[in-house]
């Protein structure tokens, strides 16, 4: 089975391939620049699915993931994108300034849809804590200040093949996989 990919993170892309190799999905990515609706993960990515689907008339995924920290009531979720553009990682340091509590998730939606079904969603979350300084030049955005529970290493420190074990998009992915596997006719 082909799937296309849309995004435009290309870390993701890579991430996504390593992860569809266990599960006999071949991964071909295209960068549409989708119109990227402000609101919950779910709604992204079922509006970004559709949109793709219909643009490529074939089957698309496409995937909204966020950092949702605790302590700054899940700041910035959403706004995950603008938020690592603006304040960036040493920003969401000085946020959490002196807060104990460094609990936080991140979250993955894939969105997935043909040109003749309505789209389907599947969440994947992986709990951890925020560090006290960024560590590692492993994967990309907020990874070096994210570590997983039950590690002392951040996303940052582990290598894509260790993060693919069981990081949000992992489990997102494997959903859809298994999903897909169970339903796909086409
Ligand atoms: P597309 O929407 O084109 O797929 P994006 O980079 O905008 O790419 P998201 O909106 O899903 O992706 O992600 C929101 C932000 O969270 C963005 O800054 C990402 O770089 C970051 N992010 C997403 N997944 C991440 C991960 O696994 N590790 C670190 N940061 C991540
Ligand atoms: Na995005």
């Amino acid at each position: 089975k082909v799937i296309n990919f849309i995004t435009g993170n290309k870390h993701k892309v890579k991430e996504a391939k390593g992860i569809f190799e266990n599960f006999g999905i071949e991964l071909e990515h295209t960068d549409l620049g989708y119109p990227e609706v402000q609101g919950e993960l779910v709604d992204v990515a079922k509006f970004g699915a559709e949109y793709a689907a219909s643009k490529l008339e074939g089957p698309a995924i496409v995937e909204d993931a966020g950092l949702f920290i605790k302590a700054l009531n899940w700041f910035p979720g959403t706004y995950s994108s603008y938020v690592q553009e603006t304040l960036g990682n040493e920003g969401i340091l000085k946020l959490m300034n002196d807060v104990k509590d460094r609990y936080a998730e991140f979250r993955s939606v894939i969105g997935y849809c043909t040109p003749k079904t309505e789209p389907e969603v599947f969440l994947g979350a992986v709990p951890g804590h925020i560090a006290y300084e960024e560590r590692g030049n492993n994967g990309f955005a907020y990874d070096p200040l994210f570590i997983p529970e039950g590690y002392d290493k951040t996303f940052g420190e582990l290598t894509t093949d260790e993060k693919n074990e069981f990081s949000h998009r992992r489990r997102s992915l494997e959903k859809f996989a298994s999903w897909l596997n169970e339903h796909a006719a086409e």
